[in-house]
């Protein structure tokens, strides 16, 4: 089977996306320096429920299922662990399962600094966000320009390049006609936060990369993401052998996916269902019509197996816009409030001055088809899924922290 490298293997979204081409028969390898969690734990942030380590869940994963996902620990600013990952000299890394599988047929690239809060906290953490998104972008460029051109790189991007502009926005590309001429073109960014300008930064180094070397990358701009569970996260010990049934079931509860509800790490969505379980008013930012493209985390991993399955062209920049539906931060409370009422919760919702500097009332008319035509089933945001959601965060109830829900991080 091909070979699937995921680039920040331990996150929100490595993690699950890990298990689930493992899951379905590809050779995977993850690599990660556990930023996410070192910055949790210098933030004071907090988790709904601790996670194990990589190489604990890897190591739990196979026990479950007998597949292996080899893991690497090592930090892709380092362009020689880059390098390492396509020549399979682990010298400056740490790695279990140290058998090297191979020059990847293609690599998922999730490895940065992924919230803007954090990216705008001070000059700090504005700088970590620039160095770390930058670079090991660029390190990535590099590595398969030199030593694999046939990977197909497969990049998270994010709808925040665009902004929200008064205009439809497409799919990646604009076709412009200017003094009777036409040409296409990048469709114009315009991120607002330092963390989205590094992302507009390093699409256009992958852009590079594609017209001087003939690399092929797939982007793709994804919305905010919702939702804890996945198919593979509730995988019971088939291997009760092991460890006992009990046992089996126990450790299954240890592959859910870092779940964070803080105000630097969580995203809207997964922060309104944590706070409507606590009692806490939800946390409306403004007049609360902002606009945005939201998707379920499933459907994240089905997006980056379809494009793994029909991979971009040599030379070839394919951007997807990586959403399902689109609802305002007032509608999305709104649901939350009426899914809580169903299930005995009184829920408020608050109104907070906007830390950030956004449009809170705007034009939003995003274009969604590519996936879809890929084969992607969407998994809307039923009234289903809220509870569900719900359900899962009653179970850790005990561990939410109020202090962490809302500190207010200004952009200005
Ligand atoms: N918002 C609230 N209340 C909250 C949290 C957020 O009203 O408690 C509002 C924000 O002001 C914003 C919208 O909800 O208008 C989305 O905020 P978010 O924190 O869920 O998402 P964002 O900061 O934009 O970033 C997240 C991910 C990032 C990804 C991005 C996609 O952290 O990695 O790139 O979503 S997008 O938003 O389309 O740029």
């Amino acid at each position: 089977m091909p070979h699937v490298l995921i680039l920040g293997g331990d996150g929100y979204l490595g993690w699950p996306t890990a298990m689930y081409f493992s899951n379905r028969g590809y050779d995977v390898t993850v690599v990660d320096n556990y930023f996410r969690r070192n910055a949790c734990t210098e933030l004071d942030v907090g988790m709904l429920y601790p996670v194990p380590t990589l190489v604990e869940r890897a190591k739990i994963w196979n026990e479950l299922t007998g597949k292996e996902i080899k893991v690497v620990i090592g930090d892709l600013t380092n362009p020689e662990i880059m390098r390492s990952l396509f020549k399979g000299d682990f010298e400056y890394s740490w790695a279990i399962n140290n058998n090297f599988s191979g020059i990847p047929d293609t690599v998922v690239h999730y490895a940065e600094q992924p919230s803007a809060p954090y990216s705008l906290i001070n000059y700090k953490y504005a700088n970590i966000t620039v160095y770390n998104n930058l670079i090991v972008t660029n390190n990535l460029l590099f590595a398969v320009r030199d030593f694999s051109r046939d990977t197909h790189i497969i990049k998270l991007g994010t709808m925040g390049e665009y902004g929200t502009p008064d205009i439809d926005i497409e799919e990646g590309w604009l076709e412009i006609e200017h003094k009777g001429r036409k040409d296409k073109f990048l469709f114009p960014r315009q991120a607002s936060s330092i963390y989205h300008t590094t992302k507009i930064m390093d699409t256009d180094l992958l852009w590079f990369g594609v017209r001087m070397w003939d690399l092929s990358v797939t982007d793709l701009m994804q919305g905010p993401v919702y939702g804890i569970e996945t198919e593979e996260s509730e995988i019971s010990g088939q291997r009760s052998e092991v460890r006992g049934q009990t046992a089996g079931r126990a450790m299954s509860h240890e592959l859910r996916t870092i779940f964070n509800y803080d105000e630097v790490f969580g995203t809207i969505l997964n922060r309104f269902v944590v706070q409507a379980v606590v009692g806490y008013p939800l946390t409306v930012y403004g007049k609360g019509g902002q606009t945005r493209g939201y998707l379920n985390i499933n459907d994240t991993l089905q997006c980056v197996h379809m494009s793994e399955k029909s991979p971009a062209k040599k030379g070839e920049l394919r951007i997807f816009n990586q959403i399902m539906e689109t609802f305002s931060a007032n509608e999305l409370a709104e649901k939350v409030q009426d899914v809580g009422r169903k299930l005995g919760y009184q829920i408020k919702i608050d109104h907070l001055e906007n830390p950030r500097k956004e449009a809170e009332e705007h034009y939003y008319n995003p274009t969604y088809q590519g996936l879809i035509g890929l084969g992607v089933k969407p998994h809307y945001l039923t009234d289903e899924v809220l509870e569900g959601m719900m359900r899962v965060v009653e179970r850790f109830k005990g561990n939410i922290r109020r202090d962490v829900i809302f500190r207010g991080i200004k952009w200005g």
